[in-house]
């Protein structure tokens, strides 16, 4: 049976730039799972609202519909073990759960201070107010505030990558030879910002890049095929 995610898109349907469904997205792929994905706006509350909240991805599979990208993540591979695993076990998990608020604490932020203004560029017009006020609104400033010097705040974000560098320059693959769900979450923050934004992020000899092009090849070259800037 077909999954179905809502995934958060611009103004063009086919600009899918959330960082927490691109996680799900590679992780279906990496189970080989067949998924409708349905393109949702920041302000098409009604649509998710089986969800019970307000934000993507959700999906639904057999009857159930689930939220929050780390909860489905453990749920695909509960419900399907037989499927490649996003885990490869306990240890994995717990390694990749700590990665998961790492990026979201550490790197997040970065990512998003050089890319604020260039998502907002890209929403669909029904989109955009809502997107300013609830993002002022957490930030307490405005987006240009927050977004402040482009080259700063480039600099910040190589900067907070750095744990990375030791790690890619040894192993394929966060999760070792091959690929898992901690590389579906360092490289959704990739898509994210490719999908929005010119901006260069590494530089070519940067073990980062490499990685990167080795998950942009994965399935078929999935993610370097979605709609965005070349890297
Ligand atoms: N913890 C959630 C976070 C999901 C989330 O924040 N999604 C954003 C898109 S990347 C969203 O839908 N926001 C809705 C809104 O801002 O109204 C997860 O990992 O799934």
């Amino acid at each position: 049976m077909t999954i179905k995610l809502w995934d958060l898109t611009g103004a063009e349907d086919d600009r899918r730039f959330s960082p927490h469904c691109w996680r799900i997205k590679m992780a279906l792929r990496h189970k080989g799972l067949e998924v409708e994905e349905i393109p949702w706006h920041f302000t098409e509350k009604e649509a998710i609202k089986a969800s019970g909240q307000g934000a993507v991805p959700v999906i639904e599979d057999q009857g159930q519909t689930l939220y929050d990208s780390w909860t489905i993540a453990n749920y695909l591979d509960e419900a399907y073990p037989d499927r490649p695993l996003l885990f490869s076990g306990e240890e994995a998990k717990t390694l990749t759960f700590f990665l998961k608020h790492w990026i979201e604490r550490s790197l997040h932020g970065p990512f998003f201070r050089l890319i604020v203004l260039d998502i907002e560029k890209q929403l669909h017009e029904k989109d955009k107010a809502y997107y300013r006020s609830s993002r002022e609104k957490r930030l307490g400033m405005t987006l240009e505030a927050f977004a402040g010097d482009p080259e700063q705040r480039r600099a910040a974000l190589r900067a907070a990558l750095d744990p990375l560098r030791p790690v890619l320059a040894e192993t394929a693959f966060l999760s070792g030879r091959a690929p898992g769900f901690a590389d579906y979450l360092l490289i959704a923050e990739f898509q994210w910002a490719r999908a929005v934004s010119p901006v260069k992020l590494l530089e070519a000899d940067d073990p980062i890049a490499a990685w990167r092009e080795r998950v942009m090849d994965l399935f078929g070259g999935y993610a370097r095929s979605a709609v965005g800037y070349p890297v």
